[in-house]
């Protein structure tokens, strides 16, 4: 990328990963502009975080819209007033269409609390418990119009704790999203990972299985 890298940030929620990148870009670890921060819901504490780092926010509210396509026209025409070259959906809710993934190809970025393809969809830190499963993680990936399918890029895993609740596995697993999600970020905007013919590109040659980054129960990389 020839200038720095202008990022838009999708929200619903609280933001944690938003902040994450905040705090990296401001230290001097990443370097990515951060251009705007967007919300589908006003209320979300992610947009006082954009606030408080003097970063532009826009919100639209999709209940204002009679269909997803018609929400999802007005938001590519807000975010284009910033021009974006990276769109990152950090608790982004809200499905994305064909045609917005089609005008941004290439150029969005999701952060999935699974190992995928394992546990696409919602709720999954539960799910993991439930099947016993001994790792869990998140996955930063490519978005496509295949939900949570988009070719994968950066995933972080760490042991189940056998005794812990679902709320208990998701804030390690953020912790460990707030590490993994700025890294994977980076090195899209400096060029190192690239999605061309459908595929994640790593140094200049095409990656069929993602990065992976081990941590331990309490979240220190390995
Ligand atoms: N859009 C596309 N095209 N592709 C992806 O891979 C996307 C996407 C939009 C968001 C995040 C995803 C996740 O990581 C994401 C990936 C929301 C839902 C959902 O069912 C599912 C997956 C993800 C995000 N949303 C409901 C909807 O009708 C609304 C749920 C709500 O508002 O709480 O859009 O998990
Ligand atoms: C993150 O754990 C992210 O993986 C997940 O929501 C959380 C957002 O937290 N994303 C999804 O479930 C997408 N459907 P944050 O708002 O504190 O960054």
């Amino acid at each position: 990328m020839a200038t720095r890298c202008r990022t838009a940030v999708l929200i619903s929620g609280s933001g944690t990963n938003l902040q994450a990148f905040i705090d990296r870009v401001g230290c001097g670890a990443l370097d990515l502009e951060l251009s705007v921060v967007f919300s589908n819901k006003p209320d979300a504490y992610g947009l006082v975080r954009a606030k408080n780092a003097g970063i532009p926010t826009a919100c639209i509210e999709h209940g204002d819209f009679a269909g997803r396509d018609s929400f999802d026209r007005a938001v590519a025409a807000k975010l284009d007033e910033w021009q974006p070259d990276l769109l990152v959906l950090a608790g982004f809710m809200r499905i994305l269409s064909a045609a917005f993934v089609a005008h941004y190809a290439g150029k969005i970025l999701n952060i999935h609390p699974a190992l995928l393809p394992a546990y696409p969809g919602l709720n999954t830190h539960q799910r993991v418990l439930d099947a016993g499963d001994r790792w869990h993680g998140s996955t930063v990936h490519f978005v496509t119009e295949e939900l949570d399918g988009g070719p994968r890029i950066l995933q972080g895993r760490l042991p189940v704790v056998a005794s812990e609740t679902a709320d208990q596995l998701a804030a390690r697993v953020q912790a460990v999203e707030h590490q993994i999600y700025p890294e994977a970020a980076g090195w899209v905007g400096d060029g190192r990972v690239e999605f061309r013919d459908g595929r994640t590109w790593i140094d200049g040659k095409p990656a069929i299985d993602p990065v992976v980054q081990t941590f331990d129960a309490v979240g220190r990389r390995l």
